[in-house]
């Protein structure tokens, strides 16, 4: 006899600029498809590999079942234990830390992507609930980039991307959405079936870069000096947008100085890029009239990224692409995490990179959720000392990571098949219900599930410690978290106003549209008082960024996977590659007489790497790759490679500047 299948709406939760939302068909509590959910208006029924692919690793084997427990961290030695021996272990530690200093300061947060659902967001709830706890804060991702566009602009705003269809001309700088935003791809076609020219810029020849009319593969961090210089041609053919910069802006004519004695000849020679590639590209923007400018987060992890993407934001300025349909910069929004409990916490925050490389302030007891930093941290293996030396590290997991294997209790947790979740979106800005379609696999629970016990049994024992407010299921915990903020964005106020289909921004679609900005003067900013006082140039010029050294001559660029996202999906074999291995170019390889295949050292001052080595056309012949991520079978912790150095700016949007993953350099040699 046949079972009933019954149907479900779930969100994927990754930190993806997609927020897909897929039908799963459940038998018997077994997820037996996934398909894509033809009604969402951006993705439109189509997911990536990850996503077909997630009813394996849902169901993967070596998914956690039950909590574990080891006294000694990285000894491996984990005893399965219950739930309830888990909480009583945690609540002892949480009371003891109490007792000896009377607050609960050393215990420490330490989250971050793994799940982007309103629900995760219980954690950074709960440490706020018991009084003042410590946050590990900052971003990796993309605080540079966010910080640069606020200098100017006053705020990240972005117009709706399917605009990008109806585009004259989109140049992609340092942005591989052919990889990592899949569902831009078809609007890009769109445009460039209509006649839009596509311009790549990237030091890697990507898998966007095949579908470009142009490619300029220039030296990386130098986007600022390419933009500078085209700003200054633009000028010299009169084809700047003289009411804009009359009427809206502030400051042109002082950074026009700086750019009118520029010496182009230098500026392309610090690019790698010749002049007719720049006399192409300033025929291609004249002819256009309005230029889409698609900035990925690749390019801002350079410590110099921050102002790199400031002097593109000021071309754009001023060719009078910001505020136009299909125009302008395409970076992503900064203001769409505002449900309640995604708002600011009250807490003790440390500097991200200062922890790492520091470790201090001293943790009694460490939380970590929804973060891998052990493969996604720079330098790990200082992280690893630091958790060492953490007497209680706790970590919610769904797979035995190398963080998990390095805390002393692991607890198992359940996918956004298994809870019920909001999703918000950073890019489309569409947000949608996750559904429960599945019970929680063996015992794993939901976070808010495990924080909700947490904080009843810890104020049965003291209700004072705890102001964690209880509900009775996922969904009034959800229902809750609706404000005027959300009502105001997306005109509803509870989860069933929601659960039919997604929904959209119902307030603007074009970005700046008015030309008003949320600057102080509500001009765009060629002059920043803001920048100036945080220590950065006033104006948007290139300021130069690290380069390689004759010990280290090659830049390690680590850039994201096509069938992985950070380091997770790792368990599904998708690729040949489930193995590590560094792209290479094969002159290089040859000329070190290293053959395609071979394993090979890859090291720097920090650490060594034992990996494969590919020949690679993609790659220039100073740059080696490496995708990120968790190399399970290779054991290949790449990050190894990575030092704390820090992007310019982060710091005042997140509490701690960016990492400059992208301005690592090493050398190669055979065994
Ligand atoms: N070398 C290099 N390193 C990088 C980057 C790079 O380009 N190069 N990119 C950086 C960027 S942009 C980012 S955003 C970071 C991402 O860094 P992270 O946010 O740490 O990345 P993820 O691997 O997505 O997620 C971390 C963990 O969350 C777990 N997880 C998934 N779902 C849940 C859940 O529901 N609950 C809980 N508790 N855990 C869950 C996953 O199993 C995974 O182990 O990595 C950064 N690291
Ligand atoms: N498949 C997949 N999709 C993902 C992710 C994933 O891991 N896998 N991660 C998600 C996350 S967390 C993020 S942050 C985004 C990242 O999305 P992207 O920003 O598109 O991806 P990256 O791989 O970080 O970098 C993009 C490109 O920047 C280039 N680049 C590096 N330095 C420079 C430079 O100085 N100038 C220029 N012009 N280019 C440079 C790199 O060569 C790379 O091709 O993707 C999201 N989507
Ligand atoms: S990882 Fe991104 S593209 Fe893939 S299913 Fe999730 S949201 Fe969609
Ligand atoms: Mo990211």
């Amino acid at each position: 006899m046949r079972m009933a299948t019954h149907h479900f709406k779930n969100v994927c939760p990754r930190n993806c600029y997609s927020s897909c939302t897929m039908i799963s068909e459940v038998e018997n509590n077994q997820l037996i498809h996934i398909s894509g959910d033809t009604s969402h208006p951006y993705t439109k029924g189509k997911l990536c590999a990850k996503g077909y692919t997630y009813g394996e690793k849902n169901h993967h084997p070596s998914r956690l079942k039950f909590p574990y427990y080891q006294e000694v961290k990285g000894s491996g030695k984990f005893k399965q234990i219950t739930w309830e021996k888990a909480f009583e272990l945690i609540l002892c530690e949480i009371m003891s830390i109490h007792e000896r200093y009377e607050n609960f300061l050393p215990i420490g947060l330490y989250k971050y992507t793994g799940n982007l659902g309103v629900q995760h967001f219980v954690a950074e709830q709960f440490f706020s609930s018991i009084g003042e706890t410590t946050k590990i804060v900052g971003s990796p991702c993309a605080s540079a980039g966010f910080e640069a566009i606020q200098y100017d602009m006053g705020s990240a705003k972005m117009s709706d991307p399917s605009q990008l269809k109806e585009a004259k001309m989109i140049i992609l700088w340092g942005s591989n959405p052919a990889v990592t935003n899949i569902h831009l791809i078809p609007f890009i076609l769109e445009a460039k079936d209509k006649g839009a020219k596509i311009v790549v810029i990237d030091p890697l020849f990507t898998k966007t870069a095949e579908l470009a009319d142009m490619y300029i593969q220039l030296c990386p961090s130098t986007d600022g000096a390419l933009s500078n210089v085209l700003l200054k041609r633009l000028y010299e053919s009169d084809a700047l947008d003289k009411a804009f910069l009359a009427q809206h802006s502030f400051g042109f004519d002082h950074f026009y100085e700086w750019i009118d004695q520029m010496d182009l000849q230098e500026y392309l020679q610090i690019c790698g890029i010749a002049e007719s590639s720049l006399e192409l590209l300033l025929t291609w923007i004249i002819e256009a009239g309005t230029v889409a400018h698609l900035i990925g987060i690749g390019l801002q992890r350079h410590s110099n990224g921050g102002q790199n993407i400031r002097a593109i934001q000021a071309l754009a300025a001023a060719h009078g692409d910001i505020g136009t349909y299909a125009g302008g910069i395409f970076f992503g929004r900064g203001d769409t995490m505002k449900f309640t409990n995604q708002q600011e916490t009250s807490n003790r925050d440390i500097d991200m990179n200062k922890w790492i490389t520091q470790g201090q302030p001293t943790l009694e007891m460490m939380w970590i959720s929804c973060r891998n930093p052990l493969t996604q941290d720079p330098n790990p293996r200082l992280i690893q000392e630091h958790l060492m030396k953490i007497p209680f590290v706790v970590t919610v997991e769904q797979f035995m990571t190398p963080t998990a294997a390095m805390s002393n209790l692991v607890l198992p947790t359940t996918t956004h098949f298994e809870e019920h979740d909001i999703v918000t979106n950073f890019w489309h800005d569409k947000i949608a219900f996750n559904e429960k379609a599945l019970p929680p696999y063996y015992e794993s629970r939901s976070e808010w599930n495990i924080m909700n016990e947490l904080a009843i049994r810890l104020k049965q024992f003291d209700e004072e410690l705890c102001s964690f407010p209880i509900y009775s299921s996922e969904e009034e915990y959800l229902n809750k978290q609706f404000n005027q903020e959300i009502f105001e964005h997306h005109k509803i106020r509870k989860c069933s106003d929601l659960r039919k289909k997604s929904i959209p921004n119902m307030k603007e679609t074009t970005a700046w549209r008015d030309k008003t900005f949320e600057t102080k003067t509500g001009r765009y900013h060629f002059y920043s008082v803001e920048a100036k006082k945080n220590g950065f140039s006033a104006i948007p010029k290139f300021t130069s960024g690290k380069s390689p050294t004759v010990e280290h001559p090659f830049w390690l660029l680590t850039p994201h996977h096509p069938y992985t996202i950070n380091s997770q999906s790792f368990s599904i074999d998708l690729t040949d590659d489930g193995e590590a291995f560094v792209g290479i170019h094969p002159k290089v390889a040859k000329m070190l007489n290293i053959y395609n295949g071979e394993v090979v050292q890859v090291y720097n001052s920090q650490d060594t790497l034992e990996i494969k080595a590919v020949y690679s056309a993609q790659v220039p012949e100073d740059i080696l790759l490496i995708y990120q991520g968790w190399y399970q079978r290779s054991q290949i912790i790449v990050n190894r490679l990575i030092p704390v150095l820090e992007t310019d700016m982060g710091e005042n949007v997140s509490g701690a500047k960016g990492i400059a993953y992208y301005d690592t350099f090493v050398n190669i040699s055979k065994m």
